[in-house]
Formats: structure tokens, sequence, C-alpha cells
């Protein structure tokens, strides 16, 4: 899982790119946006603030001496299950790691997202804004040295240190945005779990999970803890566990591990019938003098414990403020039957426990109360596969430990990119196969350069082959995730250099040219060198003098560097920008582009002036039946022009679709003869059809703008090579 079509496995018919969104939730919230309107950032940092420098002024110890205290230092107005925040801040930082998935690097730790719309109202994330609130008097302490991003994971590192569990480390660099993430699809669905909304994998119906979501209802981090759709069944439970951690990037022994060591700490909270909770709903619906709290119940209630969360209630071990063995000694020793908390939801508890294998009452340690598990939890004893895994944790602690500890590390550092961005001093010395490690490279010399590239111009490759050879290499990149881009040369390496996309023939034909005359120069380097001295030269052939501003110094990672599976998901289905489309997805193709282009991080003018500039040049996919002509409205390919807008917008031209193409494909045909000029998709068609870009595409067509246009395209091109890598 993890792989295919980030666009595909919907029930069929054309859904929105970003499916239901913020101001479908909540109509009525503040509209802050129009304050953004003209490019103003909502950032009050502003532009200059370097977080990493920051970072490393920070008094790191005296950080987490605080943190350790906070743990114990209860209050009233949300007091400490047993007198200990851990539990509570663990579920904080794996909920704000959580929602990263792999289809699209999206969600997970990495900008703070949980505090705003629409996590920090997600059901799943009931009552973690009491955490968040009972971090801000250090927040504010430590300011801009740490980031809320940062202090979240942090936070739940130290409570699983002061309460015996193992750490594996902690890379700090996770900087702050003060804006809702709109680009995120979180589903289409119009309810949230709590209000019915329904499961999203049913097998009898053939219904699996869209891509890229990674959890099985709205509103849910993965996977609903009473069962899919709340049907008690663990093994059903197993497979949607399996199928949304696999798109967390764990495997079935990480999510063992994740789930097992996690559940070793704290409890579950349905200790009312959710209709007995007065007060507010979730944070965003505005609540005023609630100050952004959601969930809100009766405070003399909360201060006898009388809390409902989840709706399940009770801890998983005796002890739960304690790291130890006990969740999976448990878990075997008794037989679990299926009951009701007293919210109502079912729930597994052991059949004659022992009284000293049941667990302290959450606020009165003298009163003992039944332990209890989740179907989710059943799940790791009942599915075969989970279950010898769950067997050999039981019998070897030291096992689970560091499972526990790296799965948690993974979790936590995921979605970070390359351990070259981690800061503070408890980074791992050890390289991990998901960082997707890259050894250093080196600069080449001026001279070794420019002998390389005059090279490589007369070679007797074409302009089109080096330009598209390094896009293929380069425009992996993801800035979700961090992941791709062209350090590291992965572009050679399986998968990429066997995508369809990249035209694996032609590929292999530049790679191996390159190889030969690179020298000393890395493959990394050398690709984006050779595509950039093509788009140097082709500029030249336009009358254009244009530098562009390459960053070089570039590794090329080996094989064994390369985790091949994991870099399934970065394979483009469409590209926009190559005129690429191998399957009609359940979004329009154009829409493709422009999620494209938010993922390498690209402006709506950087976006247009590339697939302009791009097509210019020839470098499109070789597409079947087209050869190599389909949105290259130029009589000169391979010479950089703004032909592509001229004749786009050329009101000579009358465009037409092709009827076998299902609305993807058009011909350009001369108004007055009639006689077909051009051939292009959705994606050229675009920047004449849609207002916006009509209006982007008119100043790179217009007379005098000739200049700005291959200014504009080099500076963007520049910005795509050197994306994972400034
Ligand atoms: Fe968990 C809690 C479910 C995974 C950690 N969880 C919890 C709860 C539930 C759950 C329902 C309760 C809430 C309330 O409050 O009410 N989980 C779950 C599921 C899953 C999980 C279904 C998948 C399978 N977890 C997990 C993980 C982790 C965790 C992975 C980590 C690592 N949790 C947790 C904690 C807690 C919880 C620590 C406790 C909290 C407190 O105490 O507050």
């Amino acid at each position: 899982s993890g792989g295919g079509c980030p666009f595909s496995g919907n029930d069929g018919g054309v859904r929105a790119l970003l499916g239901r969104t913020n101001r479908d939730w909540w109509p009525d919230a503040l509209q802050l946006e129009i304050l953004t309107q003209n490019g103003a950032s909502p950032d009050p940092m502003g532009e200059d603030f370097d977080y990493a420098e920051a970072f490393n002024a920070l008094d790191y110890t005296a950080l987490k001496e605080d943190l350790k205290a906070l743990m114990t230092d209860s209050q009233p107005w949300w007091p400490a299950d047993y007198g200990h925040y851990g539990p509570f801040f663990i579920r904080m930082a794996w909920h704000a790691a959580g929602t990263y998935r792999t289809g699209d690097g999206r969600g997970g730790s990495s900008s703070g997202q949980q505090r705003f719309a629409p996590l920090n109202s997600w059901p799943d994330n009931g009552n973690l804004d009491k955490a968040r609130r009972l971090l801000w008097p250090i927040k504010q302490k430590y300011g801009k040295h740490i980031s809320w991003a940062d202090l979240f994971i942090l936070t739940g590192n130290v409570a699983i240190e002061s309460m015996g569990g193992p750490v594996f480390g902690f890379g700090g660099g996770r900087k702050d945005v003060y804006a809702p993430e709109t680009d995120v699809y979180w589903g289409t669905e119009e309810k949230w779990i709590d209000e019915g909304a329904e499961t999203r994998i049913v097998e009898e119906e053939g219904r699996a999970l869209e891509n890229p979501l990674a959890a099985i209802q709205m509103g849910l981090i993965y996977v609903n803890p009473e069962g899919p759709g709340g049907n008690p069944d663990p093994l059903q439970s197993a497979r949607d566990m399996r199928e949304t951690f696999g798109r967390m990037a764990m495997n079935d022994e990480e999510t063992v591990a994740l789930t097992a060591g996690g559940h070793a700490f704290g409890k579950a909270h349905g200790a009312v019938p959710v209709d007995n909770m007065s007060g507010s709903p979730e944070s965003e619906a505005g609540n005023m003098h609630m100050m952004g709290f959601g969930w809100t119940s009766d405070p003399e209630e909360i201060g006898k414990g009388h809390i409902t969360t989840s709706g399940i209630e009770g801890a998983w071990t005796p002890n739960p403020t304690q790291w130890g063995g006990d969740y999976f000694r448990l878990l075997f020793k008794y037989d679990y039957e299926l009951v009701r908390s007293p919210a109502g939801a079912q729930q597994w508890q052991p059949v004659n426990a022992e009284e000293a294998d049941m667990a302290p009452d959450a606020r009165d340690p003298s009163k003992k109360v039944p332990t209890m598990m989740t179907t989710a939890d059943m799940a790791l004893k009942m599915d075969p596969a989970y279950r010898k895994i769950s067997e050999r944790f039981r019998d070897d602690q030291a096992a689970l430990d560091d499972a526990f500890a790296r799965a948690w590390f993974k979790l936590c550092h995921r979605d970070m990119g390359p351990k070259s961005r981690y800061l503070g001093p408890e980074v791992p010395a050890e390289d991990l196969i998901w960082q997707d490690p890259v050894p250093e490279g080196s600069v080449p010399s001026d001279s070794v350069v420019s002998e390389f590239t005059s090279k490589i111009l007369d070679s007797g490759l074409s302009v089109r082959e080096l330009v598209k050879a390094a896009w293929a290499s380069a425009s992996t990149y993801r800035q979700s995730d961090r992941r791709g881009g062209s350090n590291g040369a992965r572009i050679r390496l399986a998968p990429q250099k066997d995508w369809k996309v990249n035209d694996p023939e032609e590929l292999s034909k530049v790679l191996s040219k390159i190889d030969e005359l690179r020298g000393d120069i890395s493959m990394a380097d050398a690709i984006v060198l050779a595509g950039t001295a093509a788009v140097e030269k082709a500029a030249k052939d336009g009358g254009f003098d244009v530098k562009a501003d390459l960053k070089l110094g570039r590794g090329d990672a080996s094989e064994a560097q390369t985790d091949a599976e994991s870099f399934e998901p970065l394979e483009p289905f469409a590209d926009g920008f190559r005129n690429y489309l191998q399957t009609k997805a359940s979004i329009k193709t154009e829409d493709i582009l422009i999620d494209r282009a938010s993922l390498l991080g690209l402006s709506i003018p950087e976006m247009t002036v590339l697939v302009g500039g791009l097509r210019a040049l020839g470098a499109v996919s070789k597409h079947a039946k087209h050869g190599y002509d389909i949105g290259v409205l130029t009589d000169r390919p391979g010479v950089l022009s703004n032909d592509f807008f001229v004749n786009l917008l050329e009101m000579g031209v009358m465009w037409e679709v092709v009827d076998e193409s299902g609305d993807e494909e058009f011909v350009g045909k001369d108004r007055s003869t009639g006689e077909t000029k051009w051939n292009a998709t959705r994606t050229d068609l675009v920047f004449g059809s849609n207002s916006q870009l009509r209006s982007v595409a008119e100043v790179y067509a217009e007379n005098g703008n000739e200049q700005k246009f291959a200014a504009d395209f080099v500076k963007a091109w520049t910005k795509v090579m050197n994306a994972n890598f400034a």
C-alpha cells in the first residue's frame, strides 16, 4: 500500500481537488483570508526570521527540565489523570505527527497544524486543546526559540522519558506557520465520524480507501477504536490498521510496537454519556467566552474526572504512568469480553481479572477499576500476523523497547526531510533508510563545470532530452515531506528510472552519456548541469542572455541507501509540466498540475512560465499518438521562446475536443481554412480558458515582455533544480 495514483479510488465521478474545506465546515468562521490578499503574509515573525538560528540559541536542557516538571503540575481546570500529564501529551504528539501520509507527503508534525482548523476540531483530537493550553506558559517562556510544532513532539518525548519509556532521539527544526494549511485533501464527506460519517473501506461493496487519504473515517487520525464503522470486529480492524498505518509508512512490526507502546500509557475517557456533557462544540465553532476551547464539560464534573473524549473508558494496564510490558501481558493472560462504557462505547474487558491486574482510578489511587482494550487493540491479538509480533514483544521486552523507540522517532520525524535539517543535541548519529540518506557531495570548480557542459552540448543529445532528464530528476521533489528532488540522483535507480513519465529508454540513453562525460562531477550535479546548460543554450538561440544560478555539490545515493518501495508513491501518474497523463484520475487533469506545482512550492506565475517554457523547449513526454508534439505550440521546438503563449492566445485558432480522448485532448484549427495546426491537452488549454491563468499567460505573450519571460523561466527552472538542496 502507499503506491498508486494519489487521486484514485474514489467512488467515481469527478471530485474537487480539496474536497471539503474549512469554509464548508465553518461557514461563519472569521474571514481572515481577506487580509492575505495581495500576498500579505499572515506570519508575524516576518521573512527574515531564521528559526534554525533561534532554536540553536535555545536552552534545551532548561526547557526539558521545565517540561518534566509540567508533567506532574496538575491544574484544577484540567486535572492530570493519576497526577501525570505524560499520557495525555503522548496522545497530543502522536496525533500531531499521525496525520502524515505517504501518498502526497502532506500532514504530519512539521508545521504545528494541530493548532488550526480542521485538525483542532477533529473529533479524534477531542480535548487536545487542553493539552496545548497546558503548554502555553512554557511556549511563552521560551518564545521564538521553540516552535509549537517542535514543542508538541519534544513534549511527547519528555513524557515518554519521564515515565521510564525508551526514546531514540529528537530533531528540532519544525518552523511554525500562522494559518491553516489550505492544500490538504481530507476527504469529501460532509459529516464527521461522530455525526455518522461512513467508514471508507467496505469490502463487500468493493470500496477501498481513496488515495492519498490515510484515515478510515472523516475526523479520525487512523482507525476507529470501536472497529470499522463502529463494528467491534478485531480482524476487520486489523485490516484497516494495516492499510492506514501502511500509508503512514509503518509496517506490521512498527504498527504493533507503536500501538502497544502508546497504550502502555494513560487511559481512555468515556465516563459520562455524551448527552450529559454540558458545554460547547468543537474548538473552531468559535464560542467566544470559551476562548478557543471545545468539548467543554461542567467544571465540577471535570474535577471529579468525569470526562468523555472518545467515549471509551479505562486504562489498558495497571500501571498507566509507567513504561513496561503489562499491555501484552494482560492482552494474552485474559480472555476479553465485549462490554459498553458508561458513555455507551463498545470496548473489551478482561474476564475475571485479578485485583493486582486492575487499574487505579484516575482521581483516587486507592480505588481499583477494570482495565480495557479497544477493538483496535484486540486486533493485535486476533490478527495472525500481528499476533506473532505481539507474542514476540510479550516475551522480549528489549525488542519492544527498541522497536517502539525507533517507530516513535520515525513517526515524529518522517515528514521533516533530510537529516541535515534536524537541529539540537539529541539528533541520533545513526542514518536511517527512511531519511533517504545522500552522501555529501563536493562543489566542482568553474573550469570543470564549463568543460563538462560544453562536452555535453556537443554530444549529440538534444535540448529536449537534456531538459527532460533534469526535470525528471528534480521535479519529484515535494515540499510536503521534503522527499524527492535532484540530490542523490535517485533518477538513475529503481523505481524512478523505470517510471513511464520519464520515457525510460530515452532517459537511460541520456544518463549513460552524462555518466560518460561527467568526470569527477557527481551524477546528481551533472544531470541538472546538463539540463541547465541546454536551457541556457536554448535561451541564447532565442536571442536571450540569461544565466541560471545553480547550486552545486549534490551527492549520489547508492541503491543500499534507497528504500525503493518507499519511492513508489512519488511516481507522477499525470504531470502537466511534461504533458503526461497515464490514467485519468478522480480529479481533473489540470487539478493535478496545480497539486504538483503546490508540492514543488511554485507560485502561479512560476507554474505558468515553466509550462510555457518547457513546451517551447519540446520537453513533453513522448505521447503515444503524437510523438513529441502535444502542446508544443511552436515551429521551432528547442529554442526558448514565448511562442506557446502567443499561439495559445491567438484568435485565428479554434480549438476542438478530440472525441475519443474523453475530453483530454484537443486540436487547434485555423479558423478560416480549417487546417489543423496544433495538438494540445487540458493542461495546455487551461492557460487560455481559465481567467486567472489567462491573465498571467497574457503577460508572457505581450510584446516587450520577451526578456521577462526568459528571465522568469530560468529563475523558476533553477528553483526546481535547487529544490531539495537549497
Ligand atoms: Fe491511542 C488514548 C485509540 C494508536 C497513544 N487511543 C487513546 C484513546 C483511544 C485511542 C480511543 C482514548 C482517547 C480518550 O481520551 O478518550 N490509539 C487508538 C487507536 C489507535 C491508537 C484506534 C490505532 C490503532 N495511541 C496509538 C498510538 C499511540 C497512542 C500509535 C502512540 C504511540 N493513545 C495513546 C495514549 C493515550 C491514547 C498515550 C492515552 C491518552 C490519555 O491518557 O489521555
